[in-house]
C-alpha cells in the first residue's frame, strides 16, 4: 500500500513536469517520462505515417519503368527512394518509443495499423504521377509543416528533413502537370482527368471533419497535432485553387467558390462513405498494396538474416 502511494505521488510529479514541458513548448524526448496514453498515441500516428511513406512507394513505383523520358525516370526513381528513406527514418524515430520495427510491420500487414487512404487508388496514366507529386505531396507538406512543431522531439526533427524533400517532390509533380496542361489537347485532358480523380482522395488525407475526429482533441492538447484536420484541409484547398488556375484546368469541384466573408474558398461535400470504405480495406487497391508489401518483405528475409548473422559474428569476435 505504501509503495502504491509512493508510485502515485511519483507519477503525479512526473505528469506535472510533462505537462509543464508541453506548456513551455519544450520537446518530449525518448528518455523523458511520458503518460502511457501519450506514448501509444504518438506510436499510432508516427507508425501510420511511416507505413504511408512505404506503401506510398507502390503507386508511383508502378511508373518507373514507363516514365516517358530518361530524365523523368531518374527523377521519379529518386523521389520514390526518398519516400522509402522517409519511411525508414520514421520507423527508427518511432522505435525510440519502445516498439520494434517488426512489431510495426506486423501491425501493418495484419491491418491493425492504417496508412494514408490515398495510396489505395491506382495510377492509371503518367499524369497521375504529376497529380500525386503536386496534390498528394502538396497535402502532405501542408500537414507536415505543422508537425515540425509536434511535441515529440524525434518526430518534429524528422519532419524538418522530410519537408525539405517533399517540397522538391511537390515541384516535380507540378512541373509534370504544367507541361501536360500546356501540351496537346490529349495531354491536357490527361492532366484534367488525373487531377479530377486525385482531388477528393487528397482532401481525405487530412482525416475526418474535426467534429468526427476521434484523436484530435487529445492530440491537440498534447501538441502532437498543432492544427486541426479542417484547418489544414482549408489551407490546402486555398493554395491549390490558385495553382489550378495557373495550370489552366477546370476546377475539380463545381462548388468551389471564393467566400469573401470567410476569406477562404468554399467547396463541396466530401464523400465520407468512400473514405470509410477505403480506410477499412475496401478501396480499389487495398488488397494489392498489402499483398505486395508481404511479398517484398518475405523476399527481403535473406537480408535480415545476413544482418543477424553479421551481428552475431561481431559479438563473438568482441567476446574472443
Ligand atoms: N487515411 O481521429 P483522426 C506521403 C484514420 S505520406 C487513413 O482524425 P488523427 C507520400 C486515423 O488514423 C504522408 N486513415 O486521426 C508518401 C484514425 O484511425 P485509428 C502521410 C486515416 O490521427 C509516398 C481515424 O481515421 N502523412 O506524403 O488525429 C508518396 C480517425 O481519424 C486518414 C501522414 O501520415 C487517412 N487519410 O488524424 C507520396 C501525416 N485520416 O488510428 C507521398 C501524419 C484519418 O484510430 N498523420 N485516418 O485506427 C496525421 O497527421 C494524422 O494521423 C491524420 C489523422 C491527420 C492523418
Amino acid at each position: 500500500m505504501i509503495s502504491m502511494d509512493t508510485k502515485t505521488i511519483d507519477e503525479a510529479v512526473e505528469l506535472a513536469k510533462f505537462e509543464q514541458k508541453i506548456a513551455n513548448e519544450e520537446k518530449i524526448e525518448p528518455s523523458d517520462w511520458m503518460p502511457e496514453a501519450y506514448r501509444k498515441n504518438v506510436i499510432r500516428q508516427m507508425s501510420q505515417h511511416a507505413h504511408s511513406e512505404i506503401i506510398g512507394m507502390q503507386p508511383e513505383g508502378n511508373w518507373i519503368t514507363r516514365a516517358p523520358t530518361l530524365r523523368r525516370k531518374a527523377v521519379l526513381l529518386s523521389k520514390v527512394q526518398d519516400e522509402g528513406g522517409h519511411g525508414l527514418y520514421l520507423y527508427s524515430a518511432t522505435e525510440t518509443l519502445g516498439i520494434t520495427r517488426s512489431e510495426m510491420i506486423e501491425a501493418l500487414q495484419s491491418r491493425k495499423a492504417k496508412y494514408a487512404s490515398i495510396f489505395n487508388y491506382p495510377t492509371l496514366t503518367w499524369a497521375d504521377i504529376g497529380a500525386i507529386g503536386w496534390l498528394v505531396d502538396g497535402a502532405a507538406i501542408v500537414n507536415q509543416i505543422s508537425l515540425q512543431r509536434t511535441s515529440y522531439g524525434p518526430y518534429a526533427r524528422a519532419m524538418v528533413r522530410i519537408c525539405k524533400e517533399e517540397s522538391f517532390h511537390q515541384r516535380q509533380g507540378y512541373e509534370i502537370m504544367y507541361e501536360l496542361a500546356h501540351g496537346t489537347p490529349v495531354q491536357k485532358q490527361m492532366a484534367q482527368d488525373a487531377m479530377n480523380r486525385f482531388w477528393w482522395p487528397s482532401l481525405m488525407m487530412f482525416g475526418p471533419h474535426d467534429a468526427d475526429s476521434a484523436h484530435s482533441g487529445q492530440s491537440i492538447l498534447w501538441k502532437v497535432k498543432r492544427e486541426s484536420n479542417d484547418f489544414l484541409r482549408q489551407k490546402f484547398i486555398d493554395q491549390s485553387v490558385v495553382q489550378i488556375e495557373v495550370l489552366g484546368l477546370e476546377l475539380p469541384d463545381p462548388e468551389i467558390v471564393w467566400n469573401e466573408e470567410r476569406g477562404h474558398y468554399d467547396s463541396g461535400p466530401i464523400d465520407w462513405d468512400e473514405f470509410k470504405r477505403v480506410i477499412n480495406g475496401g478501396g480499389p487497391c487495398n488488397y494489392q498494396r498489402i499483398k505486395h508489401h508481404k511479398k517484398a518483405h518475405q523476399e527481403g528475409e535473406w537480408v535480415r538474416e545476413a544482418v543477424r548473422a553479421y551481428r552475431l559474428k561481431q559479438q563473438t569476435k568482441n567476446v574472443a
